[in-house]
This record gives C-alpha cells, sequence and structure tokens, in this order.
C-alpha cells in the first residue's frame, strides 16, 4: 500500500477546496488535498496565468512552504463587456455582485451574453524552480437572472447547459468547470 501524496492547496476560499477535494477524491487514488491559507499579495495582472504565477513565486521567495502546493486565481470573461471584469473579477463581485454584472448587461441579446470562465492554478515543490502552470476554461452565458442556490461567486449568473453553475452540485460542476479542467491537467502531469 503507498501513501498518499499530500498537496496544500493555498486560498481564502473554501468553496474551491471543496470542489477540488472533491475532484481529487474521485479521480486520483494517491492524492490528497491539504487547505492551508498564508497570507499573499494579489497582484493585479492582465493574465490570471501572471497573477497565479506571481502569488506562487511570492510564497516560494518567503520560503514558508517546504512542501508541493498549488495557487490559483480564476476570472469571468463576458464578452460584451470586453472581458470585464477578468483578472478583476474578485475587487468586482465585492463592489458590485451578481446584481451589478446583470445591470451592466441589462438590454444585451443571446450572442453578448457569452462568456468564459477561467482557472490558472500554479504548481510548485520544493526542488522546482519555476512554477508550472495549468489552464482549464469554460465558456457559456450571463444569465437573465441569478438561479440556484449551490456554487459560490458568479455562479448564479453562469450559464451552461440550460442551467446555472449555482443549480449544479459539486460533482456536476465538476465534470465541466474550468477548475476541474485546470485541476485534470495537474493531475496528468502528477501522474
Ligand atoms: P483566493 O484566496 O484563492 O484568491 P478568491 O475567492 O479571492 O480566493 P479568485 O481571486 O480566484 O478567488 O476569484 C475571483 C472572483 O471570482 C471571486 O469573487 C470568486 O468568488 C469568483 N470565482 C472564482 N471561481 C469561481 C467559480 O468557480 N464560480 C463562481 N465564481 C468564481
Amino acid at each position: 500500500m503507498g501513501s498518499k501524496r499530500e498537496l496544500l492547496f493555498i486560498t481564502t476560499n473554501q468553496h474551491k477546496v471543496k470542489e477540488i477535494q472533491e475532484l481529487a477524491e474521485s479521480e486520483s487514488r494517491n492524492l490528497t488535498i491539504v487547505h492551508r491559507n498564508y497570507e499573499y499579495p494579489e497582484l493585479q495582472l492582465d493574465e490570471l496565468e501572471e497573477v497565479a504565477r506571481a502569488s506562487a513565486k511570492y510564497l516560494q521567495k518567503k520560503g514558508v512552504i517546504q512542501r508541493p502546493f498549488l495557487i490559483e486565481d480564476s476570472g469571468l470573461f463576458i464578452h460584451a463587456l470586453h472581458g470585464f471584469p477578468g483578472p478583476f473579477s474578485a475587487y468586482v463581485f465585492k463592489r458590485i455582485g451578481n446584481e451589478g454584472i446583470l445591470k451592466l448587461m441589462a438590454g444585451k441579446q443571446a450572442d453578448e451574453r457569452r462568456a468564459l470562465f477561467k482557472t490558472a492554478v500554479a504548481f510548485c515543490e520544493p526542488d522546482r524552480a519555476e512554477p508550472v502552470i495549468f489552464v482549464g476554461t469554460v465558456e457559456g452565458s450571463i444569465a437573465d437572472e441569478a438561479r440556484g442556490s449551490g456554487g459560490f461567486g458568479f455562479d448564479p449568473i453562469f450559464e451552461f447547459g440550460g442551467k446555472t453553475f449555482a443549480e449544479l452540485s459539486t460533482e456536476e460542476k465538476n465534470k465541466v468547470s474550468h477548475r476541474s479542467r485546470a485541476f485534470r491537467k495537474l493531475l496528468a502531469f502528477l501522474s
């Protein structure tokens, strides 16, 4: 019986941890995701990949984590808003929330409501100089109104296949989500 490999997930967001722990449990027999919450500055950069990389390198440089870890940055890119809020998603969600996004989208027709969720995962381990980055995306659209009570963040207004992400169970969201797609690439890399 081989021992389980532990991977620290550095985030302030419990919902992300739940999703990734469920995914790891169902798709990898020898990986355990352990939640840790270290302070790090989240830089305002144009690309999520660069935000994730900079955050990971900051923690590597600080030397507080001597074990393999991952950190991720996610965002919602809305077509009609030229990719807004994108890398500014956390700030925008805090300031205007889903109601604010729906107001910005008032009167926009189907094609303009197209939107993309994206996650960039940065994976680090002690003997590796540079973080390895994995990206996952999912295309959907901004719903006319918020629906569903599951998930978190923008999930109630992000529609995919006729349902919002907040109307899906974690298992269902994990089948198609940006986060699960990025994380599956990491799993493939680790095996
Ligand atoms: P970290 O500590 O991991 O940074 P966070 O919640 O600040 O946690 P992000 O900066 O990656 O995470 O997220 C940007 C915003 O996008 C934030 O408001 C999230 O709630 C939202 N978000 C991220 N992933 C999401 C998802 O899968 N579904 C809905 N909203 C999501």
